[in-house]
């Protein structure tokens, strides 16, 4: 079958990257069943074969408008979509999106009519923000770690940056390379235009946000980098669990030694 990404290496390359990446989610045990999903801005790989492309859709709507994403093109996990099956077959499993000059609406160009993910309106709004803001991010991950997720379960970890702080302290390597730390979002109902608005709000300060009782949500670079950096918050949410289930609460690092290591790699925050 004829694919769009038929001579065009640059353009597999970033499928084959999220097909890498949705294969981690599985093996991670953050994606039962269709759960979580995978966007990426690909209008930099859009050639002029592919702007003339018919839409295999009919015009569907995002529910919101966002005036950056004009003409953008992204690929997408499809809705209801499992990812270990993303993992496998990409291109059966996702689709490539245009959005329409309305700013409102896109429509499926490609390889088969797979409707995009049910977060659809929170990725996109996700990426109209970075490229407002001049960002140069091009992927949003969302996903369902089992640690991180229970720890929005305590309210206590839900006030401003008292998770940041926590996972930061636990190994040298989260606030290194996670180093804007990680913003909670109260409860908002799966796929609607509220969490969207909330997840943007927050992306000001974060690359990585918990949806409480929900799932992590991280923008970056690529799709490898918003994957490693909940990876990262993950470890440490691993390291603070195992010390608690031998009994003990965590000693963290102190905060001298985490101003030391701010000092040392010129960290932001
Ligand atoms: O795509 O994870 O949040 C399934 C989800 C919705
Ligand atoms: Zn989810």
């Amino acid at each position: 079958m004829k694919s769009i990404l038929d001579n065009r290496p640059e353009l597999a390359r970033q499928v084959a990257n999220v097909a890498e990446v949705a294969g981690y989610l599985w093996q991670k045990g953050w994606a039962e069943r269709n759960g979580g999903n995978i966007t990426i801005n690909v209008t930099e790989f859009v050639d002029d074969e592919i702007k003339g492309m018919e839409p295999i859709s009919d015009i569907m709507q995002i529910g919101t408008t966002l005036p950056h994403l004009k003409g953008c093109y992204f690929f997408c996990k499809g809705t209801n979509k499992r990812m270990r099956d993303l993992a496998r077959w990409p291109m059966e499993n996702g689709s490539v999106i245009r959005i329409n000059d309305d700013c409102a609406s896109y429509v499926i160009i490609a390889d088969n009519p797979v409707k995009p993910t049910s977060e659809l309106a929170s990725h996109l709004s996700m990426h109209n923000y970075l490229i407002g803001s001049g960002s140069t991010y091009k992927a949003a991950v969302h996903t369902h770690p089992i640690d991180l997720v229970a720890m929005t379960h305590n309210p206590a970890f839900l006030k401003k940056d008292v998770l940041t702080k926590l996972l930061w302290s636990m190994i040298p390597e989260t606030r290194a390379f996670c180093p804007r730390g990680l913003g909670i979002i109260p409860y908002a109902l799966p796929s609607s235009v509220e969490l969207a608005e909330a997840t943007v709000k927050e992306l000001a300060e974060y690359d990585v946000v918990m949806w409480e009782k929900h799932g992590v949500c991280a923008v970056g670079e690529n799709v490898m980098e918003a994957f490693d950096m909940i990876d990262t918050l993950s470890k440490s949410a691993q390291i603070y669990l195992t010390a608690k289930s031998m009994g003990f609460e965590p000693d963290g690092m102190s905060e001298a030694l985490m101003e030391e290591l701010k000092v040392a790699f010129n960290l932001p925050k």
